[in-house]
């Protein structure tokens, strides 16, 4: 199996268990079109109880007494017409894109609040039987928020920012593919984890797609799209009037400008003509150099209200991102932070935003590392819809190319309590919007898609995805369930299979963590350019504002109030008190908050700081050895192509973990001077040197960065 049909396999059962249960062979789906996604509702039952159980199956749209076997599949509304409102009683109050499932009679029933709804109902429902559950449910369940979209990083000519699993599925040559095939098909992977809008390109956005041809290619993917419930949006660049385009160039983009203001209603009109049901705009601006509102001494909200008058007539979002901030940081200035940039730019701007503005905010407050404390700026705004944005790309957390299963990570951020007037504030329930009573809010998810037949380049990957749409409907969801769910739909019910990738999944995190940056001082990665492999001395002498402030006797980032850049106390007082000192400020987020000699001991081992690191780095490299030969307990229990494939990615993480954890300590030691006490750092009697070979058609060469080989040296 490629991985193209990642968790919707539709795999048959085994007879034993198929035996169990007899699914009705005709389905009812009372949709109104073929572009209604209660048709694509139907389509799919058929397609996954054929799969599943095998035999035939027959999809009809006219209602049918409701006393035969059948599943049908409908709007509350639609079912309400056909069969009248008595028959619809027992169904409580369906809020936006919540559903009804019934197993309990001969008639299974999926009752969406919308059309889309309806469509989640019938995935719930194929999920359940394809993983051999048949119990009999009857339940309606709605979404936590209602905004569940994720965010490709495609640049229109087909490469993909951060992208590790092929070129874009949606664009090629400056423009949008013709075959949208594939596009289709990640469709129904994002419907059947109740996603309801996607942002077709990066955020560092190209202004070219609002052209005509442009515009004609959002509205035929939007036409792919919405059979699956999913609305599309596209990323702004925001000097767009100024870049030349046929709605006429113009000299300026100052979004206070009236010429700029019916620039952008012209476009966004143009836009809804083609696509009426557009999701809306997400805007990056004023970041590592892209253009904004501060460029004319304009606020943030200013900039942001412009797109949000544009797109309130039409029903459309504006999500402004929260990660503003400048890139060429002073280093020398020991008050530099940039993690205090988001809630600097956006704490006064609460209140004027418009009401469909949401304020999209990355988990932490840096960039997607392996540990971050929740964005301050989630308790500061109260008037404001926020968004949280996680990303699915493994962007610093190994590239898939090391095992990472994130849902542990989001939620040490999502069930945080940030205590905002020392009431429960759960990040959570900030951007569900209940917390401070906001209707709109929700999850964004970068993904990164591509056309590598695995989609993101690795399967145990496909984990990460499935779990954003169910957090994102549901955040209390617990990381094990959803995992062994998609365990069994992705590979096998097998004891053996759940239990090999639920140990290595949950293992996962902390076994990165400890060879690649622990105690908070986040993904020790080259920051300048790859955000891959280790590099610790980029991490300090750049402009971008993630520093360890390493030097030979001390690490970590003084962010106090009393002594450093002050960022501890953006967070509501309870909170800000716990990270303001050492001794409650927990160990995982130590060099996060504070700047210590190696030498400081950790509250929960003893260990020094220097000697847990290289203690860390040596546990996480161990561990990392074990992943490839316990997942070879699976050959013959998954298919040989993604056993291989995995076990393939698996050994190459093996060995980089060894890179990780030579090159970290090594650096360290060098930098500090200080033994590991169990010598290992600075020695490795073990190891034969490449250099010690006879080399033949080979030269020894200095590495760069020095400590990611032994003696300095490897071979070329
Ligand atoms: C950084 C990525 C960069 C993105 C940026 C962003 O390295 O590619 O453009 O975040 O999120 O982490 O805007």
């Amino acid at each position: 199996e490629t991985g193209h049909a990642a968790w919707l396999r539709y795999a048959p059962l085994p007879a034993s268990v198929a035996r169990q249960y007899s699914a009705p062979s005709t389905v009812v789906a009372l949709n109104i079109s073929e572009v209604d996604p209660v048709y694509t509702a139907g389509q799919e039952l058929q397609k996954g109880i054929q799969g599943i159980f095998g035999g035939k199956v027959t999809v009809a749209n006219t209602n049918i007494s409701l006393s035969s076997p059948a599943i049908i599949v409908s709007t509350l509304g639609q079912y309400v017409k056909a069969y009248g409102s008595e028959t619809a009683g027992h169904v409580p109050e369906l809020t936006d894109d919540a559903f009804w499932l019934d197993t309990t009679g001969d008639t299974v029933q999926i009752l969406g609040q919308n059309g889309r709804a309806a469509l989640y109902g019938a995935f719930e429902y194929l999920s359940l039987i394809a993983q051999g559950n048949f119990s009999k449910v009857a339940y309606a369940t709605a979404p936590d928020a209602p905004i569940r979209w994720v965010n490709q990083w495609d640049n229109m000519d087909g490469h993909i920012e951060r992208g590790y699993g092929g070129d874009s599925i949606v664009f090629s040559n400056g423009t949008i593919k013709n075959d949208l095939q594939r596009v289709i098909d990640y469709g129904r992977l994002l419907a059947s984890i109740r996603i309801n809008g996607i942002i077709i390109n990066n955020v560092n956005a190209n202004a070219t797609l609002l052209n005509p041809k442009g515009v004609d290619g959002i509205g035929r993917v939007a036409d792919a799209l919405r059979p699956y419930g999913i609305q599309v949006g596209i990323s702004l660049n925001f000097a767009s009037p100024s870049a030349n385009l046929v709605y006429g160039n113009l000299t300026t983009f100052d979004p206070l400008n009236q010429t700029v203001i019916d620039w952008w209603t012209n476009v966004t009109d143009t836009i809804y003509d083609r696509v009426p049901d557009f999701a809306g705009y997400l805007v990056k601006a004023n970041s590592e150099g892209q253009p904004g509102p501060l460029t004319y001494n304009r606020t943030l909200a200013e900039g942001a209200n412009m797109f949000a008058s544009a797109l309130k007539p039409h029903g459309g979002i504006l999500m402004f991102r929260a990660f503003v901030y400048d890139n060429h940081i002073n280093e020398t200035n020991w008050k530099a932070d940039r993690a205090n940039a988001a809630v600097d730019f956006f704490r006064d701007l609460d209140g004027v935003f418009d009401d469909n503005v949401v304020v999209q905010v990355k988990y932490g407050p840096i960039d997607f590392q392996v540990r971050e404390p929740p964005s301050p700026l989630f308790a500061h705004l109260r008037q404001t819809g926020a968004a949280i944005e996680l990303q699915i790309t493994q962007e610093y957390l190994g590239q898939q190319c090391h095992l990472f299963y994130l849902p542990p990570l989001w939620h040490s951020i999502l069930d945080f309590d940030l205590r905002s007037d020392n009431k429960s504030t759960l990040v959570s329930d900030v951007v569900s919007g209940k917390r401070f009573n906001r209707t709109l809010g929700g999850y964004a998810g970068v993904v990164n898609v591509g056309v590598n037949d695995t989609w993101l380049g690795s399967h145990l990957s496909m984990s990460n995805l499935y779990a954003f749409g169910r957090l994102a409907w549901d955040p209390h969801g617990d990381s094990e369930t959803i995992l062994q769910d998609w365990t069994r739909l992705t590979f096998s019910s097998d004891p053996a299979v759940i239990e090999t990738i639920t140990d290595l999944s949950l293992e996962s995190w902390p076994t990165y963590e400890s060879y690649t940056g622990n105690l908070g001082i986040q993904t020790l990665t080259d920051i300048l350019y790859t955000h891959f492999g280790p590099n610790p001395a980029s991490q300090d002498n750049n402009g971008w504002g993630q520093w360890t402030r390493a030097d030979a006797d001390s690490i970590g980032m003084d962010r106090t109030v009393s002594n450093g850049t002050g960022f501890s106390g953006q967070y509501p007082p309870e909170v800000a008190e716990v990270f303001e000192d050492i001794s409650t400020t927990p160990d995982n987020l130590l060099l996060w908050f504070h700047h210590v000699n190696y030498t400081t001991k950790l509250k929960s081992s003893g260990k020094t700081v220097i000697q847990h690191f290289y203690d860390a780095h040596y546990a996480g490299a161990e561990n990392a050895q074990t992943f490839a030969t316990r997942w070879e307990r699976l050959k013959g229990k998954i298919d040989d192509q993604r056993y291989n494939e995995t076990l393939f990615r698996l050994r190459y993480q093996a060995g980089h973990s060894i890179v990780w954890r030579d090159a970290i300590n090594e650096f360290y030691h060098n930098m500090s001077g200080i033994a590991d006490e169990a010598k290992r750092v600075g020695s490795h009697p073990w190891r034969i040197e490449a250099e010690s070979f006879d080399l033949d058609g080979y030269d020894v060469y200095q590495v760069h960065p020095f400590h990611t080989a032994s003696n300095f040296t490897g071979i070329v």
